[in-house]
């Protein structure tokens, strides 16, 4: 393979790809996203995703959890929030995984999501049931509507059977791998952030800092790939955005005091907008 590219910062590259708000257009034409995953005592994850899914622009966006939804979200009513039982997987582009846990009832929801006909962006405790399932991941291989994933290196690490030490000594390796694996963009997340696909193209992410190393943000990432795709992104442009998006937010927040000591998952997701309104 050539060396990675390292040059993600020429933003004409992204705002080609920008669905701008046309004068007679509505919410319809900015797509629907549904995070799916919450299982008990991880409601916040879905709800970090959906939220950052709907500052960076979808047009509607569901939280679907998969034991007991709440009524809704009280810091963001925008959303709607879905019990999994019964929800239509068809409906959306899907986000799978923040706080999915892995009960049987997990298991169930990552078949029928990797069967559906929706664009998939795959993150968290998805990944970690995966890793054990052969034949689930031919079946994510095989999807027709695509698939990001985005783990972080122990997740890699469980998808690729390695230990997380060999997937840090050559991450663009093992990005690279888990691509032709899974037939997926791959987003191997941590500091220098690796975007892979199956033909063996990489590039390495400039943006972000150590104020990203708290709970939530790869939710928050999660919830943006999915956001980017429901508004018409390819797939590959999509992650790429997303990463360099995400990085330039915690940039730009660090840079104005917010952390880099206690920054908030939670806080990035404003800082993504102005950083989208921007390009
Ligand atoms: P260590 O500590 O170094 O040994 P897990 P999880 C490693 C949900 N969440 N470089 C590191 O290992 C998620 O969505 C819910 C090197 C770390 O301890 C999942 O569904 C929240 N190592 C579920 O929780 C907010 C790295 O991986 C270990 C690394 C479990 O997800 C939080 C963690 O991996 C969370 O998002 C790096 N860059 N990054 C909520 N509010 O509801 C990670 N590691 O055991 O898979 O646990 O990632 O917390
Ligand atoms: P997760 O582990 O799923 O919550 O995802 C953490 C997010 O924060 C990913 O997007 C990582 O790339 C990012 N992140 C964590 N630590 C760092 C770091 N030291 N530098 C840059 N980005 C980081
Ligand atoms: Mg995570």
């Amino acid at each position: 393979f050539p060396p990675a590219r390292m040059h993600l910062n020429d933003v004409r590259f992204f705002a080609r790809h920008l669905k701008l708000r046309r004068q007679n257009s509505h919410k319809g034409s900015y797509g629907n996203v549904a995070v799916v995953g919450g299982a008990r005592g991880m409601a916040g994850a879905p709800i970090l995703a959906a939220r950052s899914a709907l500052h960076a622009g979808a047009g509607r966006v569901f939280a679907v959890f998969a034991d007991d939804a709440p009524a809704y979200d009280s810091g963001q009513p925008e959303l709607m929030c879905r019990a999994a039982a019964g929800f239509d997987l068809d409906s959306a582009v899907l986000v799978l995984g923040p706080g999915l846990g892995t009960a049987p009832q997990s298991v169930d929801l990552l078949k029928r999501a990797v069967a559906s006909a929706s664009p998939l962006v795959a993150d968290a405790d998805a990944l970690n049931l995966l890793a054990s399932d052969a034949a689930l991941q031919a079946a994510v291989a095989a999807r027709a509507a695509g698939c990001i994933i985005t783990p972080h290196p122990l997740e890699a690490a469980r998808l690729l059977g390695i230990a997380i030490g060999a997937v840090q000594a050559d991450r663009l390796s093992a990005a690279r791998k888990l691509a032709a694996q899974l037939r997926a963009t791959v987003v191997l997340k941590g500091s220098g952030t690796v975007i892979a696909r199956p033909d063996g193209d990489a590039v390495i992410n400039t943006t972000g800092n150590p104020a990203l190393a708290t709970a939530g943000t790869g939710d928050v990432l999660a919830g943006l790939c999915g956001s980017l795709l429901a508004q018409g992104w390819p797939q590959w442009e999509a992650a790429l955005a997303a990463v360099w998006l995400h990085g330039m937010a915690a940039d730009v927040l660090v840079n104005d005091g917010v952390g880099p000591i206690g920054l908030t998952a939670g806080e990035l997701t404003p800082a993504i907008r102005a950083a989208i309104n921007r390009l």
